[in-house]
């Protein structure tokens, strides 16, 4: 592992999208490159989270080179401010994920109303039960009596489910698949959620001016918080998608900006709930619109997507991947795409201004994300599929207005592997009838795999697109680590190739080769959008369940990453994993915590002693690998595990 200072000063490792920043060089089309370049060098007090703007006597900043220790107005020193100002980023992130869980659950219910059974109503037109075998597994854990039918069952779990956010007091009933030593680390602790939302608005309420001002109590709140978000809304995300969209399997599909097409009407869908994206593809094959297409000179509908809600329609559907989150410009910028169709969350607000430059139409549907000026379609589960027809047929109809001496259309796109879920990695390890993690387990404890990592999150301008999740990726793999992905981070290793069960042969370690060829799996899973990550959590419960690896998810060798973050939404994920007794390591920059050396100790060090997990900053991807490497030998070494069979 030498070279470890070695990085990558590109704007992207990616060739397609390198190609594309050409073409918006030449157009004079500013992207988020170019923004951020126009924005250096950036606030330096907003970089070490010492600018105040809580209340009206501020804004305030401390001056951390200051002779003596400044305070703001009120009196709050730079330990209370920076993690208040990081409070509120994660009560923001959880709240993205779980307001996100509430739409979906609130679609459960929906299911067992009278209009997804009409007679002359097509049941693909409507959200029906998909995966019921699911959806009684999840109600009983909600004590729902499943001898019943699964539209009453679907019923029941909605509205309990509903009643998480609500909740006042007591547990969030998903926190019972932890571990029981988890779970007792957080009563003890007095972090254990109570209710989705009380914990967002109560972790606001104290970060208010004159409330909590003691930096480890906003952090331990901020970790119930997140908790709320990894084991409550975003599980609740997770789960139900599967039960009303059906469960993810192993499924074969293609990424980058190459799986545009020329000939055909390209729809991209982009955002984060898939509710509506998948009507988009049942009405993408609507006879009327493939009609209407074709009478307009294009061969097809072509449906790609972007970002989470790319995985989401990938996992379920195979349908490709344009691109991950800074690709989203690009798209527009091939010339080729007649509709970008946007519901909510990492939509950047000049996605307007680049369609103005082409023929493409921008289409907002979720009242709670609105551009000026630009079409909305009001969508809601009860109207999905009119919506999707409707604004598939704007997008067929502007085919026409193509410049087709603009288009331009990288030629890339890499084959992938995606769709692993917590359930069918139980099959693909165990086999068909022996559903059990004991092979996973054992991989493990006799040391053909090393541990598992899972690398997750965003890309950021200030990195090297991609560059980061790729090396660290590649990194890992060939020391036997198994990785586990999601969101952004899984579509940019798929662009290069890693998400194919043939990487293993070309970048496993011999350990990992071999059980990735006994079992045909790729060395690195996609498990799905970030809401996703609780399918992660709930992996590592089983694996803790299955025995051998210790008791609480803190033994398990295992650690986290998110290279190239740039969300609240990777904050709160990043909360929930060290909550949850993961080592977690975030590269770009750190949290904006550095202008307090308390809060950052605390962070990097002091939490490992009371949650066992701990985060880690770190801006060299091969340095990233090494550290989670040294974690995971370190907890193997705890194990007492047999030393690697080949190293
Ligand atoms: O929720 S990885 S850039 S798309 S925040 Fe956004 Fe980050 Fe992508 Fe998905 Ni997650």
């Amino acid at each position: 592992m030498d070279n470890l200072k070695q990085q990558d000063k590109r704007q992207t490792i990616d060739l397609a999208t390198q190609e594309m920043l050409q073409k918006a060089k030449k157009e004079n089309i500013k992207t988020a490159w170019d923004r951020l370049q126009a924005q250096e060098p950036q606030c330096g007090f907003g970089q070490l989270g010492l600018c105040c703007t809580v209340c009206n006597m501020g804004p305030c900043r401390i001056d951390p080179f200051g002779e003596e220790a400044q305070v703001g107005v009120c009196g709050a020193n730079a330990d209370t401010i920076a993690a208040r100002n990081l409070a509120r980023k994660v009560a923001v992130g959880s709240s993205a994920h779980s307001d996100h869980g509430r739409d979906v659950a609130h679609t459960l219910s929906l299911t067992s109303e009278s209009h997804a059974h009409a007679p002359g109503g097509h049941a693909h037109q409507h959200y029906t039960i998909l995966d019921a075998e699911k959806l009684k597994s999840v109600a009983r854990e909600f004590t729902i009596d499943t001898n019943k039918t699964k539209e009453q069952i679907a019923k029941e779990l909605s509205k309990k489910l509903l009643e998480e956010f609500g909740r006042q007091e007591g547990e969030l009933v998903f926190t019972k698949r932890a571990p029981k030593k988890r779970q007792d680390i957080w009563k003890k602790l007095n972090i254990t959620p109570r209710g989705i939302d009380r914990e967002v608005v109560e972790l606001l309420h104290t970060t208010t001016m004159g409330v909590d001002n003691d930096y480890k109590n906003i952090i331990n709140n901020s970790m119930r918080c997140a908790l709320s978000d990894g084991w409550g809304g975003s599980m609740v995300a997770t789960e139900v998608q599967d039960i009303i969209l059906g469960s993810p399997q192993p499924i074969r599909g293609k990424v980058n900006l190459g799986v545009l097409k020329e000939n055909y009407v390209n729809i991209v869908v982009h955002g984060h709930e898939p509710i509506l994206s998948e009507m988009a593809v049942r009405a993408s094959k609507d006879p009327e619109l493939l009609k209407l297409a074709k009478s307009l000179g294009a061969e097809g509908i072509n449906l790609a997507g972007i970002c989470c809600t790319a995985n989401e329609v990938l996992m379920r559907h195979g349908i490709p991947v344009a691109g991950n989150f800074l690709q989203q410009e690009l798209a527009i910028i091939t010339g080729a795409v007649e509709v970008m169709l946007v519901d909510v969350q990492c939509i950047m607000p000049s996605l307007q201004e680049i369609a103005s430059c082409f023929h493409s139409k921008l289409i907002t549907t979720n009242s709670k994300a609105r551009f000026p000026g630009v079409i909305h379609v009001e969508f809601n589960p009860e109207n999905a599929y009119e919506v999707a027809k409707q604004i598939i047929r704007v997008g067929v109809e502007n085919f026409a207005n193509r410049n087709k001496e603009r288009v331009n259309i990288p030629k890339q796109e890499m084959d992938l592997v995606a769709g692993f879920t917590k359930e069918n990695t139980f099959h693909i390890l165990g086999g068909k009838y022996r559903a059990t993690y004991r092979p996973l387990n054992d991989a493990i404890i006799s040391g053909r795999i090393r541990g598992l990592a899972g690398v997750v999150g965003c890309n950021n301008p200030k990195q090297t697109h991609d560059y980061f999740h790729t090396a660290l990726v590649k990194e890992l793999i060939k020391n036997d680590v198994l990785v586990l992905q999601t969101g952004c981070s899984a579509i940019a290793c798929a662009k290069q190739g890693l998400l194919i069960p043939e990487a293993a042969k070309i970048y496993a370690g011999k350990g990992l080769q071999e059980i990735c060829e006994a079992v045909g799996i790729p060395p690195v899973l996609h498990l799905g959008s970030c809401v996703d990550n609780s399918r992660i959590l709930t992996a590592a419960s089983h694996i803790i369940e299955e025995g051998g690896l210790g008791k609480d998810l803190s033994d398990l060798p295992a650690a986290g990453c998110a290279p190239e973050w740039m969300s609240e939404k990777a904050i709160a994920i990043g909360f929930y994993f060290v909550a949850s007794g993961v080592y977690t390591i975030f590269g770009a920059s750190p949290f904006s915590t550095l202008g307090s050396k308390n809060l950052t100790d605390y962070l990097t060090n002091g939490l490992e002693e009371s949650v066992g997990g701990r985060f880690e900053f770190c801006d060299d991807p091969l340095k990233m690998a090494e550290l989670m490497i040294r974690h995971i030998d370190k907890k193997r070494k705890a194990l007492n595990l047999s030393p690697l069979i080949y190293q």
